[in-house]
């Protein structure tokens, strides 16, 4: 008779499963709460204490495993010799392991877990036995996710070699990743010897950047209630891999805002953020920022959006559309479009310091991990090094150009003005060639007098100054920090500009 060993924590489909394998002629072999499960249903089961001639002790630490579970599991079926062993020991045959782990992840997910609560839902018996099948996969069923069950009935009636191998490859994938989670979280190590992110598919995507490249998308297995991977749909086509990286910087963008606020971006870098008393007063002065470059923009907003604002988006061809909530009326409005992509989206508590998180990057093999640039600049952190200082409202104009430069691509120098942005130059080669295009850009504004510029890093001579200078700029905030800072300090006194220096830079590559 075959025989099956069912030990599971996640007792989904469990009774269907053990019925299809009683029906095929197999004894089912149970630890504890599996055990009584089946028991419950009418399944006929065998205790594993029965078969080890051991029962379950330490608090269930040793249950599984015993020789006469594990020499059943990974005796070489081929192998004579090893079938005369375990003959010889009166140990029979395990032919499916059908094995998932104790909850680790989730234990640890939950508020206030202790350490020892923790410890004692780190697995040791089922991965065990999940990796002696997965290693004997030539002849044993090493199963251990529930979404499997039927396919594996299915397989072992056509004796499905394939499949038992793709199988084997998921145990081993699913028991690195359980370790890697207990290692980072007996560690807490930011930067640990060895990175092991674990990640969770959440689907294919259609394609990569370009339609010729294969994609897929995967997230944490708990990911912030703020990131893009919690975002929820609500309406339209499935978002794309570039969609996604948008969405994800729109939203990073916006959650910098507590006042109402409205960021369009446009392949990675913002093209119009606005600020205003109200949703819709912000979507205005986002709009008007760059309206030829919205088109077809990702617009994030850190407010509920009212059917006044959402007639004026409905009026343009927009990608997607995120914010933390919408009016029934509203959301009809926006849904009317077929494709348009609607999220619900949950933002930062501004009244919470922001936690530290990593962030990956990978280049041709390797990965890159850093902290996530949570840093934000207050008006207490501005030293004002020419002889003008700036006004408070320049300095509030200063202070939102400064966050706003930090979500544009290096060298990024940011044109702004009562909360908008006017001109945004991103990812020039030099300093002075984003200037030129923010000012360019900036000049096309009719209330463009008075308004100042924020750059990310500092400025290496005078030259970005004197320019922006001669185009009407009024206050300039940059980190300072370069060996000819008194160039531009002095250009910036030689024309009557008010500069103030941070001491942050906020590259983003
Ligand atoms: O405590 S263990 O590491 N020791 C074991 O020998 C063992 N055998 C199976 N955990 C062990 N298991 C796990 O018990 C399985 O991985 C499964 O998650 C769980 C099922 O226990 P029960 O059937 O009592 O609900």
């Amino acid at each position: 008779m075959k025989r099956a060993l069912l030990s599971v924590s996640d007792k989904h489909g469990l009774v269907e499963f053990a019925q299809g394998l009683v029906e095929r002629g197999f004894e089912i072999i149970s630890t504890g709460g599996t055990h009584d499960q089946l028991v419950g249903a009418g399944v006929p089961v065998t205790s594993v204490a029965d078969v080890t001639g051991f029962p379950e002790m330490l608090d269930g630490r040793v249950k599984t495993l015993h020789p006469r579970i594990h020499a059943g599991i990974l005796a070489r079926r081929e192998s004579a010799e090893h079938m005369a062993a375990i003959a010889a020991a009166n140990i029979e045959p395990i032919d499916v392991v059908c094995v998932n782990l104790y909850p680790f992840a989730e234990t640890i997910h939950q508020e206030g877990v202790a350490r020892a609560d923790a410890i004692e839902q780190i697995d040791i018996g089922g991965p065990s036995a999940l990796r002696a099948a997965a290693k004997n996969a030539s002849s044993v069923w090493a199963v251990v996710d529930p979404d499997d069950y039927a396919a594996v009935l299915a397989g072992i009636d056509t004796d499905d070699v394939a499949l038992r191998s793709r199988l084997a490859a998921k145990v081993f994938r699913v028991t690195a990743a359980y370790d890697a989670q207990i290692a980072a979280y007996l560690t807490g190590e930011e930067f640990p010897d060895t990175f092991t992110p674990t990640y969770v598919k959440q689907q294919d995507m259609r394609y990569g950047e370009n339609s010729h490249q294969a994609a897929a998308f995967y997230a944490e297995p708990y990911p912030a209630a703020t990131s893009i991977a919690a975002a929820h749909q609500l309406h339209g086509k499935e978002l794309s891999f570039n969609n996604m990286k948008d969405a994800d910087a729109a939203l990073r963008t916006v959650n910098e805002f507590d006042v109402p606020t409205v960021v369009a971006m446009k392949h990675m870098n913002p093209c119009g953020i606005g600020q205003g008393d109200n949703i819709e007063e912000a979507w205005d002065k986002a709009f008007a920022a760059d309206s030829t470059s919205i088109f077809g923009g990702i617009i994030a907003l850190n407010r509920t959006v009212d059917l006044a604002t959402a007639t004026k988006m409905h009026a343009l061809f927009l990608e997607i559309i995120m914010a933390p909530g919408y009016d029934d009326d509203a959301l009809a409005m926006l849904a009317q479009k077929k494709n348009l992509r609607i999220l619900t989206v949950t933002l930062t508590d501004h009244s919470q310091p922001r936690a530290r998180e990593p962030e990956t990057v990978s280049v041709s093999g390797g990965l890159l991990v850093q902290e996530v640039d949570n840093q934000v600049e207050g008006a207490n952190d501005l030293t004002v090094v020419t002889k003008l200082a700036p006004t408070p409202e320049q300095v509030r104009a200063l202070l939102f150009a400064q966050i706003a430069v930090k979500h544009v691509k290096s060298n990024a120098i940011v044109v702004a003005k009562d909360g908008q942005t006017l001109g945004i130059g991103a990812g020039q080669m030099n300093r002075i060639g984003s200037a030129e295009i923010a000012l360019a850009a900036a000049l096309t504004h009719h209330n463009f007098a008075g308004a100042v510029l924020a750059s990310d890093a500092f400025f290496p001579m005078g030259d970005t100054v004197e320019y922006a200078a001669q185009h009407g700029i009024r206050a300039i905030i940059q980190p300072g920090g370069s060996i000819r800072d008194q160039e531009s300090i002095d250009m910036a006194d030689e024309y009557g500009i008010a500069m103030v220096t941070t001491g942050v830079r906020h590259f983003r590559h």
